[in-house]
């Protein structure tokens, strides 16, 4: 089994939302498998993890998630609607078990991302412009998104090591006026995972103070995320002003989302199209450690 299927106390406890007290006590009952290090700590791999949370702890319906595939788009289809079912419930814990299912059959997060979560967000965004949804049944959803994000970061991670940045700092954000911060979190999430210091301001950022903030960390990378189209003189700006600050310290930006589209890139920036792209930019491989 690869050794990115191996899971510490800190990241299952951070998966599950659990203290690792909890997942040391359930795991001397049996109730979660492990095994130990030469150094007597406790080891988990990932589909013990997914058998736990599958199971009654958690109480997550039915067997595993549809697969993921790309010549099987009624598998896929039928994934996103759990992903969705789970969300409008405001079920964190059954999305984040789909996440690791999902990982467990060897997907990796980025894709689940693009193929899963976000097309389950579109789908919550077309019943909510229906009417189909209200309001605060879409808040339900993305609340839910946010939680299983944030609670997914150790299936990003290469497991069983602390992660120490050795990438230089990161800063993920969405444009000024943009509330839409999910596929921020997302890039975040991968970004962190991929051993850099992220520093996330996230949703609404000026993109004064997002300059300030580059320079002041010396930002290696930049990723600045736009859901929707907006006014693309101030797009064009913000992006000029990240980027002449990224180019400052040899930093570079990446952008991604549909309002993104039809921005004029400066020196230093690449518009991205999904987390999978994110992935191949930065690499798959994580940095050596000195
Ligand atoms: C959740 C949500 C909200 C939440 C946001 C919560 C939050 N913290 O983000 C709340 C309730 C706040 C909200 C508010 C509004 N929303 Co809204 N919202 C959505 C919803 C359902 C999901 C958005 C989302 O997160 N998508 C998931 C992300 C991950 O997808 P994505 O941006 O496409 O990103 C993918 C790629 O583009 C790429 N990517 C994106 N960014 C980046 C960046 C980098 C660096 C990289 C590498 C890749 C990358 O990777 C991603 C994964 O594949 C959408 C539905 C939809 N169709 O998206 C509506 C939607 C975007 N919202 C909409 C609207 C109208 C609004 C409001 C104006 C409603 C209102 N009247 O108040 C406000 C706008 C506020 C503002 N000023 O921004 C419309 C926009 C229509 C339009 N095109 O103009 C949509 C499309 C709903 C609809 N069907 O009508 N919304």
């Amino acid at each position: 089994m690869p050794k990115t299927d191996v899971l510490s106390t800190r990241q299952v406890a951070q998966l599950l939302g659990v203290g690792e007290a909890t997942v040391k006590r359930w795991a001397d009952a049996g109730e979660i498998e492990c095994f130990r290090t030469p150094g007597g700590h406790r080891k988990f791999r990932l589909r013990d993890v997914t058998a736990f949370v599958q199971g009654r702890k958690f109480e997550v319906q039915g067997t595993l998630p549809a697969r993921l595939s790309s010549d099987a788009s009624e598998e896929e289809g039928a994934a996103v609607s759990e992903f969705e079912t789970s969300a409008l419930a405001g079920d964190a814990s059954g999305c984040v078990a789909q996440l690791a299912a999902h990982r467990l059959r060897g997907e990796s997060l980025a894709a689940i991302f693009d193929d899963v979560v976000a097309p389950a967000l579109v789908s919550i965004g077309q019943r909510w412009q229906l009417a189909s949804l209200s309001v605060a049944e879409e808040h339900i959803g993305s609340q839910a998104v946010i939680d299983a994000i944030a609670r997914a970061q150790p299936l990003a991670e290469p497991p069983g090591e602390p992660n120490r940045a050795v990438r230089g700092a990161a800063v993920v954000a969405a444009v000024a006026g943009e509330m839409h911060d999910i596929a921020a979190r997302m890039v975040a999430c991968l970004l962190r995972a991929r051993g850099f210091e992220v520093l996330a301001p996230l949703a609404q950022t000026p993109a004064r103070d997002l300059a300030d903030l580059v320079l002041r960390c010396r930002a290696s990378i930049v990723a600045l995320s736009s859901t929707v189209p907006r006014d693309l003189a101030e797009l064009s700006e913000q992006v000029g002003m990240a980027a002449r600050a990224a180019g400052q310290s040899g930093g570079r930006v990446v952008l991604g989302g549909v309002g993104m589209a039809n921005v004029p890139l400066p020196e230093g920036a690449e518009l991205l199209r999904s987390m999978r792209d994110l992935e191949a930019h930065v690499g798959g491989a994580r940095p050596q450690r000195h």
